[in-house]
């Protein structure tokens, strides 16, 4: 059955790899499933026939015969109930793994996704500077106890599950504020991410259609 993902036609970060389709990609990579990938225009993404999948309009979207998901975090789990690689076959540590999937998405990726917020959508407003040091220490708040939960470990839980392949997606995206490099482990931790061969090939699959030299 093929698999069918959706991505933005030409992605806002320019090939980053920042944009939500890289870690289902790299889902797929980690438990070796090929996949196609329908491009979507912002135009596309609000079209009831997207609509009919991603009830949001937003992409990523997951299609495979007449099964068709959206939200990322599901159609992680998805692969990795499917396939082997990505949840220990251990009762327990699955249950772990589980609960840091959710711990990525509910409990970290809502502050970091407030920096974006507070830096674009409400950059011209006359508190916007005043705001954002409250957003950042929220964020480190969350990266204070991250971190040392992570401690020297190389992974949240003994192996490399989907919770850390969500943990890295999310703490990706702040990078470029400088707030990782305040964790030394952290940034360590994703640099771990992104040389996984799977993880190199999800990039690169993104940046053959995104980098500004893609035609
Ligand atoms: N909770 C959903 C999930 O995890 O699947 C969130 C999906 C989502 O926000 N998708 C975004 C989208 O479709 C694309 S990834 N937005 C359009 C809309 O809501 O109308 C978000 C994104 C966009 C751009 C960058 N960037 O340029 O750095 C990073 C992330």
């Amino acid at each position: 059955m093929t698999i069918i993902i959706t991505a933005y036609e030409r992605s806002p970060d320019g090939g980053k790899g920042l944009a939500r389709d890289t870690r289902v990609r790299w889902a797929l990579e980690e438990v070796g499933q090929p996949y196609e990938v329908r491009l979507v225009s912002f135009e596309e993404m609000k079209a009831p026939d997207h609509l009919a999948i991603h009830p949001f309009g937003q992409i990523p979207t997951y299609e495979e015969g007449s099964l068709s998901l959206f939200e990322t975090g599901s159609i992680v789990f998805h692969l990795a109930e499917q396939h082997s690689g990505l949840l220990p076959g251990d009762r327990d540590a699955r249950a772990r793994a589980i609960t840091w999937m959710f711990a990525a998405l509910n409990t970290v990726e809502p502050p970091i996704l407030e920096l974006t917020t507070a830096r674009i959508i409400e950059g011209d407003k006359p508190w916007a500077e005043e705001r954002l040091p409250l957003v950042k220490d929220r964020i480190r708040a969350r990266l204070d106890r991250l971190s040392a939960r992570l401690g020297a470990a190389d992974w949240l839980d003994e192996t490399f599950s989907a919770g850390d392949l969500l943990m890295v997606s999310v703490l990706l995206r702040l990078r470029m504020s400088g707030i990782l490099d305040e964790y030394q482990n952290l940034a360590a931790y994703v640099a771990r991410g992104e040389t996984r061969p799977a993880y190199v090939r999800a990039f690169a699959a993104q940046f053959a259609i995104n980098a500004p030299s893609a035609s």
